[in-house]
């Protein structure tokens, strides 16, 4: 038995599905999930010494790759200071000077702890600001746990959302309306049928929970432009684009302001950070200033500032950090079509930069429904294939490949040989 598999073993005892995030389970690639004992640059080490090459970076946060040096010699500093206050800090005000600094549509930002505390009070402030309840999002996109946006896929279409897990009661989700990705007319007619009640448009700017499905051309614009048509918000959930895309994230990246951002993973720098924010009309509405409430013990936690200060402040100094993992992403994942098409397999790869991944289907993937053509069992047998070659890819096939840069081109090759590999075998 292996380290890992003792670990799991124990940890199913104690744990809901022996993990704290469900996807960490490994369920839909059955194999026995890896128990991480360290982390250094690219490569993650599990309990059993094994080494991967990892294209998760904790699901976003490690742009830098991980242990970056100056990220830990930040916390070290904090830490000797003491771990939290509950108290205004230094740090704090630094931060949101910062994120206010490197993204022009934010005025004013609000700490979190999550991308989930995020995306709900981003909502109940849209709620709050516009007086109206309905909110629209797009089916595949993911926004974190909170009820409202736990919605059955597909539903909610001129009718009210209905739950998509167990414990959210109907009236949590009857004001959450789902559109299809890179589809206008959906919105448009939610829009028609919901006139003057829709508070909200929240979506992923490049949706990376569905797999990676980038916006069409125009699609984004006319959110914008339909948003501010009907008085509605539009909301960028930046948790995953955010600081990853371009210094002022995807909004900077595709040259659209958003009315309010949802911040997480980088921002944090690996540590437990989410924010929201928006323009100073918008964000005054949060208490202590406004009516709307939102709290938190450790939000803006001095820790995870440092942390997340030391990150932030790398990227804005060195913004080359953005062309060279950009241009990285468009080399690699277009190595990865060419071994596929020499293969002869009509696999689909889609990215944005360094946000990208495989589809097994061979049509291509705009949408939920194109996305789902997937098949499942063959990413299965890739995803296996990979890890025990000692490439660590998501256990899902709906979800993003993560670069950084503390990926090597080197090790990229690396990749791309275990990759002809198994298109070989
Ligand atoms: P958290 O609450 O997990 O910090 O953030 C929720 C969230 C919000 N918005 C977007 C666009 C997100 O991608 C996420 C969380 N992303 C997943 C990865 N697909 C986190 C991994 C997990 O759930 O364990």
């Amino acid at each position: 038995m292996t380290k890992s598999e003792a670990l799991y073993e124990r940890a199913v005892k104690c744990i809901p599905g022996g993990v704290n995030s469900p996807v960490r389970a490994f369920g839909s690639v059955g194999e026995t999930p890896r128990f991480i004992e360290k982390a250094n640059g690219a490569w993650i080490y599990d309990a059993d010494g094994n080494a991967y090459l990892d294209f998760i970076g904790s699901w976003g946060p490690m742009i830098l790759g991980h242990n970056h040096p100056e990220v830990l010699e930040s916390v070290m500093e904090a830490v000797k200071g003491g771990l939290s206050f509950g108290a205004a800090t230094e740090r704090e005000v630094l931060m949101a000077e910062l994120i206010c600094d490197m993204v022009p549509s934010i005025g004013m930002v609000r700490m979190v702890n999550s991308g989930t505390e995020a995306v709900m009070s981003a909502i109940r402030t849209a709620r709050g600001f516009t007086g109206r309840n309905k909110i629209v999002k797009f089916t595949g996109c993911y926004h974190g746990h909170t009820d409202a946006m736990l919605v059955k896929a597909g539903s909610g279409v001129m009718t009210q959302g209905i739950p998509d897990s167990a414990g959210v009661p109907a009236g949590c989700t009857q004001d959450t309306l789902s559109a299809a990705y890179n589809n206008l007319s959906s919105v448009e007619v939610l829009f028609e049928e919901n006139k003057n009640e829709i508070a909200a448009v929240i979506v992923e700017p490049v949706a990376a929970n569905m797999g990676v499905v980038p916006p069409a051309k125009g699609f984004l614009e006319g959110l914008r432009k339909l948003c501010t048509r009907e008085g509605a918000l539009l909301i960028f959930d930046e948790v995953i684009t955010g600081f990853r895309l371009a210094p002022d994230g995807a909004q900077g990246y595709f040259g659209i302001q958003p009315d309010l951002t949802t911040f997480g993973k980088i921002i944090g720098g690996g540590m437990p950070v989410g924010a929201y924010g928006g323009s100073k009309e918008i964000m005054s509405m949060v208490a202590p200033v406004g009516p709307v409430y939102q709290a938190g013990t450790l939000s803006g936690n001095p820790v995870a500032m440092a942390a997340g200060l030391a990150q932030l402040t790398m990227l804005k100094e060195n913004p080359r950090i953005y062309q060279e993992l950009n241009a990285m992403g468009d080399w690699f994942y277009s190595e990865i079509e060419t071994i596929l098409r020499e293969a002869g397999a009509p696999w689909q790869v889609n990215h944005t930069g360094s946000l990208g991944c495989v589809f097994f289907t061979e049509q291509p993937v705009v949408d939920y429904a194109s996305a789902k053509t997937s098949d499942v069992g063959k990413y299965r047998d890739y995803f296996k294939y990979m890890l025990h070659h000692g490439i660590y890819l998501a256990p899902s096939q709906f979800e993003a490949m993560f670069l950084s840069a503390a990926h090597k081109k080197e090790e990229l090759e690396e990749m791309l040989d275990v990759l002809r590999g198994y298109m070989h075998r």
